[in-house]
This record gives C-alpha cells, structure tokens and sequence, in this order.
C-alpha cells in the first residue's frame, strides 16, 4: 500500500526544473526575473535609460534632464544593462547607480557578464592579470562585485505593463522559461519549423527580434547600437550608441511618456571595435 502510495506520489510530482545555465557557468542570480509592486512605483516617475557603457559624463547630464522633467516626482531610475565595460568611466557609472540604492534597478547586459567572469577568475587565481579591457574592475568593492553578481536577467512591472532586459525575449515562451544567454545576447530572430531561433547577428531570414514581439507587456531593452532606436508598439529599443560617440537615451514609462537624450561628448570607441 505504501509503496502504490508513493508511486503514486511521484507520479504527481513535478518535472525538474529545467536549470539555466549563463554563457559563463557564472553563479546565478538569487533573482532572475524580478518583479517590482506597485507600492514601489506608483507615485514615481519610471526613466528608463539605454546602454551606458561607462559613459558617466552623459549619464550624470541624463538624469539631470529627467529630474528637471519631472520636478515634483521622485524618479525611480532603471537601466536596460551593459552600464560597464568599454567606455570610459565604469567604476563611477557603478558607484552612482549603487548610491542611488532602491531607486535605481538594472538588468544585467552581456558586458556585466564578461566583467563577472574576469573578477572571478582573478579572485581565484591570484596570478591571474586581468586583460587591459577589464583592469578598471580591479577597483571594485566587495560590495560592487556582488551588486553585479545580483543583477536580475529582467525586471517585470505588471502594474505598469512593462519589462525591462538587456538584449530580447523569445515571444510565447515566459519570462523564466527563457534560457538566460538569449536574454543578454539575441539581436534577431528567424522563424523557422514553427519556433523562434535567436541569433546574435542577422541571419539569412532573420529580422530584429523586437519585430515579431506583440506584447501585451511593453518590453525595454538595448544592446543593439548598430540599429540605434527602436521605436515599436510593443517594444522600445533604446540603444543609440553613446559609446560610439551617439547619444544616450532614456524614456519615461508612465506620465509623459517624454523620450530624453544627451549628445555624446565624443566617439568613446569606433563602431567596429
Ligand atoms: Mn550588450
């Protein structure tokens, strides 16, 4: 009897989950996919702002802009990832967005991931020296490591309708079913035996991943420079290349909607780099 009992019981269990590995077998996320209530957005203003890429001067001048746009709303700042690396000062862009505490969230970009992997095997290693690209991260903190180890894939906010990645989403497949390297690297998707195929680059057949997204939720994200804005019913592209000497933009998602930008000071690194 308790052997057909417990048979029974596994036959009720539930399959494993599926265990989601990042491109760098990097320690996951307490939270991949963070979702945000309402009691912590509705009386605020949400700015959302494109790749930063250490681009400190025109982020500082960004949020200035936002602030001067909505003077009687305390701003809750979010960040569509690869706020580092490649640019031209990432420990301040870090240290501001941490100052800011629980009014500033960010998903991670596939540049915190390439940075994680480079603090952790030199914290291995101790003989390990750090590639020039990344030798700004030798002055982190503990603290600064582990806000990075932190940052969610995506930022849900159902009381707004909106989430927030780095890169893109697979349509028809839920936010933690996604495997976590599409969500920080897919630029394109071809559509192909029925399924959604992501790919970094374009395809024979493909087309930007945004185009065949059809909501209901708005979804922000960046990492596609080369495309600069992207402005879609159900998705806003936000990376308009400030590290390549364009701009950097930012969106309210509620009031005004106002789409804010700031010239770059100058072209930080050329296109192809
Ligand atoms: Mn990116």
């Amino acid at each position: 009897m308790a052997a057909l009992l417990y048979s029974l019981l596994s036959l009720l269990k539930r399959p494993e989950k599926k265990i989601r590995n990042n491109k760098y077998n990097l320690p996951n996320p307490k939270v991949p996919n963070l979702e945000i209530e309402n009691k912590f957005v509705h009386d605020k203003a949400i700015f959302i702002i494109g790749d930063v890429h250490g681009c400190y001067d025109e982020l500082c001048e960004l949020m200035d802009l936002a602030r001067s746009a909505e003077p009687n709303k305390e701003i809750l700042f979010m960040f569509v990832g690869d706020i580092v690396n490649k640019g031209p000062k990432s420990c301040e862009v870090l240290t501001l967005i941490r100052s800011l505490g629980d009014r500033a969230f960010s998903v991670r970009g596939n540049h915190e991931e390439a940075v994680l992997r480079e603090i952790l095997k030199s914290d291995l290693n101790q003989e390990y020296v750090l590639p020039h690209k990344y030798q700004w991260a030798m002055h982190l903190s503990m603290e600064d490591k582990a806000f990075l180890l932190e940052l969610p894939y995506t930022i849900y906010v159902p009381s707004l309708n909106f989430i927030v990645v780095h890169a893109g989403i697979i349509p028809g497949v839920s936010l933690v079913e996604q495997n976590f390297e599409d969500l920080v690297s897919m630029r394109y998707i071809t559509f192909e035996d029925n399924k959604y195929k992501p790919s970094s680059f374009s395809l024979q057949g493909s087309s930007p991943w945004a185009l065949f997204w059809a909501g209901p939720e708005h979804v922000y994200f960046g990492h596609h420079a080369a495309l600069g804005l992207q402005l879609l019913d159900f998705a806003t592209g936000l990376d308009t290349g400030c590290l390549y000497g364009g701009e950097l933009t930012g969106v309210f998602a509620n009031g005004s909607r106002q789409r804010l930008c700031v010239k770059a000071k100058t072209m930080y690194r050329k296109p192809d780099d």
